[in-house]
C-alpha cells in the first residue's frame, strides 16, 4: 500500500480532482486544497517544475482517512488504539521504487509557499526516520521543514524523540526525510507513543500488514521502499533561524534557533509526486490532533469504565478543546472524567463531558448537552496556574501557565431519558422514498 494506490481507491470513489492546467506553488496550490478539502487533489502540471506533480488534502477528512485504512470513520479512535499498542513487524528488503531516481538539489522539488510572512517554502507533512544511536531503535515523526537553500533545511524539533536521539548522537544525527506517503503513514508518524516504539510498525499495524522497508544508502536508517521520495540527510549540531510559520492556530509562530540539516542524496520513484499540507486547514486538524485522542481516551478510562468517544473539536483547532462522552456509572463520574482528559493531553484548555447518546462530533448535539445537562454554578471546573499550550496566544509570557476548564454536561445519574429529545415515532428507521 501506497500514496499512488490510495490515489487510485479515492478515483474509484470519486474523491480524486485531476488538475491538468498549469499552477504555481507558490500560494496558488494552498489557496486551491483550501478551497477543496474532503476530496484529494492532484496537480499534474507545476509551473517551473517539469519533474513532480503535487497531491495535497489526502487526509482532509476523517472519511478519508478511514478510506486509506478501509475502516469506518466512527472506528478510527479504537482502530488508532489498537495499532499504538500490537505494532507489527517490518520486511526488509533490498530493492526500493524510490530509488529508480535522484535529483541533485531541493530545487527540482515543487515545496510550497503557503502562507505570506512564512519564512520561505515549507516541507510541512514530511516524516523524520532516525535511530538511537545506543539501542538502535528507530522513531518517525512529522517535523515542518524551512528551505534555507538547494541543500539546507531548518527544521522546529519540539524537544521530544527525535530531538533525544539528536542529543544522544551528539548533535550528528543522519536521518530520512520521506515524503508521499499513504495516509496511514503520517498518522502513525504524528503518534506520540513512548520512546523506543517505532511509529513505522504502527504504521503496518494500521494497515494489517507488514511494510517494506530498505536501509538508506547514505544513512543507517530503514525507510518504506515506496514513499515518493526520500532526502537522506544529517542533522548538524548548527542551528539556524526557524520561522515566522503558520501552524496549527492559524497564528504566525515565533522565530526560534533550531537545528539544521545538510543534503546527502535525494531519491525518488520515476514520475515522483510531492505531497503538499495547508497549515492550520482540516488535514493538519485531522494529522496532528486524532492522534491525541486515543491518549485522552485512556486517561479517562482509567477513571471512568465506559468511555464512549472522544473529540478534539474542529472549533478548538483539534487540539486546545475537547469532548468526552462516557457511560456515568456514579454521580462525580462527569468531574473525574474532566480531571483525566485535562491530564491526558496537556494541551488542552477545555474539555465538556457528556452522556453517551450525544454524538459528540456534532457541534449542535454538544451544544444540546450544554443547553439541558448543566448547571453552570455547580457542573464547571476552573483550574489557574497550569502549564498551558505553547500555540494559545492567552499563555502568560512570563510562567507559562494558563487557566483550565472543564465543563459536566452530563444528565444527573439514572435520569438520562428525561434528557433526551423525543423522537416521532418510527423516524430512525422511516422511508420517504415511498412519497418522492
Ligand atoms: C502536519 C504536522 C506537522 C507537525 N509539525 C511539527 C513540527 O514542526 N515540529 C514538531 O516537533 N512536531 C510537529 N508535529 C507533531 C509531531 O509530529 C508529533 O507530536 C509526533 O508525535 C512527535 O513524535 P515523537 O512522539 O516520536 O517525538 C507535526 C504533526 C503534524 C501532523
Ligand atoms: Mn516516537
Amino acid at each position: 500500500m501506497d500514496l499512488r494506490s490510495f490515489l487510485e481507491k479515492c478515483k474509484e470513489k470519486d474523491l480524486l480532482i485531476k488538475i491538468k492546467k498549469p499552477i504555481s506553488p507558490k500560494y496558488e496550490i494552498a489557496n486551491f486544497l483550501a478551497k477543496t478539502e474532503g476530496k484529494v487533489s492532484h496537480f499534474e502540471n507545476i509551473e517551473g517544475f517539469p519533474k513532480f506533480s503535487v497531491v495535497g488534502n489526502t487526509a482532509s477528512s476523517r472519511e478519508l482517512l478511514a478510506l486509506s485504512l478501509d475502516v469506518d470513520p466512527k472506528d478510527l479512535l479504537h482502530i488508532l488504539l489498537r495499532a499504538m499498542s500490537n505494532p507489527l513487524s517490518l520486511s526488509i528488503v533490498d530493492d526500493a521504487p524510490v530509488h529508480e531516481e535522484e535529483c541533485t538539489s531541493l530545487a527540482e522539488i515543487p515545496i510550497l509557499y503557503h502562507y505570506e510572512k512564512d519564512q520561505g517554502p515549507y516541507l510541512t507533512c514530511a516524516a523524520i526516520i532516525a535511530r538511537d544511536p545506543e539501542t538502535g531503535q528507530q522513531n518517525m515523526s512529522i517535523h515542518r521543514l524551512a528551505v534555507l537553500d538547494s541543500k539546507t533545511l531548518v527544521g522546529r524539533i519540539v524537544p521530544r524523540h527525535l530531538y533525544a536521539m539528536y542529543q544522544r548522537a551528539n548533535k550528528e544525527l543522519d536521518v530520512a526525510i520521506i515524503g508521499g506517503l499513504h495516509p496511514a503513514i503520517m498518522l502513525a508518524a504524528a503518534c506520540s507513543v513512548e520512546y523506543g516504539l517505532n511509529e513505522l510498525e504502527i504504521t503496518a499495524a494500521l494497515l494489517r500488514q507488514p511494510i517494506p522497508v530498505i536501509k538508506g544508502k547514505t544513512v543507517d536508517v530503514l525507510y518504506p521502499t515506496n514513499c515518493e521520495y526520500v532526502i537522506e540527510a544529517r542533522m548538524t549540531p548548527e542551528s539556524h533561524e526557524e520561522g515566522p510559520f503558520v501552524d496549527i492556530t492559524g497564528k504566525y509562530d515565533k522565530i526560534r534557533l533550531e537545528p539544521v540539516f545538510r543534503i546527502k542524496k535525494i531519491y525518488h520513484r520515476t514520475n515522483p509526486i510531492y505531497q503538499a499540507l495547508v497549515p492550520a486547514r482540516t488535514e493538519h486538524f485531522i494529522l496532528q490532533g486524532m492522534p491525541q485522542e486515543p491518549r485522552i481516551y485512556q486517561a479517562v478510562k482509567n477513571v471512568v469504565p465506559e468511555v464512549k468517544d472522544v473529540y478534539l473539536t474542529h472549533g478548538g483547532y483539534s487540539w486546545l478543546h475537547c469532548v468526552v462522552s462516557i457511560k456515568k456509572r456514579a454521580e462525580g463520574d462527569g468531574k473525574n472524567a474532566i480531571l483525566a482528559a485535562l491530564s491526558g493531553h496537556p494541551s488542552l484548555k477545555c474539555v465538556i463531558v457528556t452522556d453517551e447518546d450525544v454524538n459528540i462530533h456534532n457541534p449542535i448535539e454538544v451544544e444540546q448537552a450544554l443547553a439541558l445537562r448543566v448547571r453552570w454554578d455547580k457542573d464547571v471546573i476552573i483550574i489557574s496556574g497550569a502549564k498551558g499550550s505553547s500555540l494559545d496566544p492567552m499563555v502568560d509570557p512570563k510562567t507559562r501557565t494558563n487557566a483550565k476548564m472543564g465543563i459536566d454536561a452530563t444528565a444527573p445519574l439514572g435520569k438520562l431519558e428525561d434528557f433526551q429529545n423525543i423522537k416521532l415515532p418510527g423516524e430512525d428507521d422511516f422511508d420517504i422514498s415511498k412519497w418522492l
